[in-house]
């Protein structure tokens, strides 16, 4: 019998959209124990919280998140909120005993984080962070060959997330979807935002960063704020070069601008081993490439693997269509949903876990504060 999960969402933006759409697909394609119920979406503005509920098939509404999390028939909670909000709903959840999923970055900063871990794990709830790119399958198979040993000693990683949304010096900050360039929602700019998910594969797939030295750069200092409709000085970064020394002794570059004209959703990673490399690009998510040295020396060239085919060897994709129709960037979340209700039935916890997102958190405040200073930083 499937057991129904109770989802109760907060907020209703591109990501509110992203998991909505993930809890209802799910179960179309992963048998599994549980299945998500769209059971309410909270939002202020209750106008906006019924449009979301009826296109999106939400049984009901809130206006308060409070309210939400009160209600007994509300199993999990998925906060995707403005940054600024994450700490105190997540307390607030996991001390009325709910299942909580929150968007990334965990949260504005390293000390907020850590109360988060000690709220979640005092409370033994189960948790997870949506740093969805770790499921993209081409990603994933990017983890196995590397846990296989098949690029060897690692020597670099290198990594960039480069847009051009916000070159144009009459956009303001602050407000919805606006809220990212808020230092006060977001607590920092591309840094928190894009670097945040480059920090967290990097972590996931060559283990933990340990030093760093960054610079960072805000080339619109002052934007008018849409909720004051004042002209206000902008606090975040817009732009964040970082170099980075990984525990296993390999040595990392990453790169992230809002001010690439040409680049909207450039994210990408290279990795340099001994024996192989790799790399991937999100504009072609399903490809890996890889470069393996004992391929036969007149032969030897990078090769673009589509990551489509089934048999399990393609992490994922038996559960989709045919071999070689590819998915694209809203499976990287039901890859997710799918991960975690397993979890759930089995009892144990699915990464990344608010401790792992920590580690991501610890990165970043290290990246600011070397910024800031202008030295290198260890980490945590
Ligand atoms: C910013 O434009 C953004 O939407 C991020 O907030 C997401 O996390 C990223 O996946 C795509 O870009």
């Amino acid at each position: 019998m499937p057991k129904p999960l109770n989802i109760g969402m907060i907020g209703y933006g591109f990501m509110g959209r992203a998991h909505s759409n993930a809890y209802r697909k799910v179960n179309n394609f992963f048998p599994l124990e549980y299945h998500p119920v769209l059971k309410a979406v909270c939002a202020r503005d209750a106008e906006k919280a019924k449009a979301f509920a009826e296109t999106w098939g939400y049984e009901s509404i809130e206006t308060d998140w409070r309210k939400l999390l009160s209600r007994k028939d509300i199993d999990a909670v998925d906060i995707c909120t403005p940054n600024n909000l994450h700490k105190e709903i997540a307390l607030a959840a996991a001390a009325a005993g709910k299942i909580i999923l929150c968007e990334k970055p965990l949260s504005m900063n390293t000390a907020e984080g850590e109360e988060m871990v000690a709220a979640v794990e005092k409370a033994g709830v189960p948790n997870i962070v949506w740093y969805n790119y770790r499921r993209v399958p081409a990603v994933t198979m990017a983890k196995q060959l590397i846990d296989e040993g098949r690029l060897g000693r690692i020597f670099h990683y290198r990594s960039v997330f480069l847009q051009d949304w916000t070159i144009s010096t009459d956009l303001p900050q602050g407000g919805q979807g606006l809220w990212r360039l808020d230092v006060n929602a977001a607590g920092s700019g591309v840094t928190g935002d894009l670097l945040a998910h480059c920090i967290d594969t990097a972590i996931w797939l060559n283990g933990p960063i340990e030093s760093v030295s960054a610079m960072t750069e805000t080339f619109v200092k002052e934007r008018t704020h849409t909720l004051t409709g004042k002209v206000e000085k902008v606090g975040i970064d817009d732009a964040c070069a970082f170099l980075a020394r990984f525990k296993n002794g390999s040595l990392a570059t990453f790169e992230s601008t809002r001010y690439a004209r040409g680049h909207k959703a450039l994210y990408t990673f290279e990795i340099n081993g001994e024996k192989a490399s790799i790399n991937w690009d999100l504009h072609d998510l399903h490809r890996l490439n890889y470069f393996d040295h004992k391929d036969e020396s007149k032969l030897r060239a990078w090769r673009s693997i589509h990551v489509t085919d089934h048999g399990g060897e393609h992490p994922y994709m038996d559960k989709w269509w045919v071999p070689g129709l590819q998915i694209g960037y809203e499976h990287s979340f039901v890859h997710q949903v799918a991960d975690f209700l397993d979890g759930l039935a089995k009892g144990t916890p699915v990464s990344p876990t608010f401790r792992d997102a920590l580690e991501t958190q610890k990165v970043c405040d290290a990246v600011l504060k070397s910024a800031r200073e202008g030295t290198w930083e260890k980490v945590g």
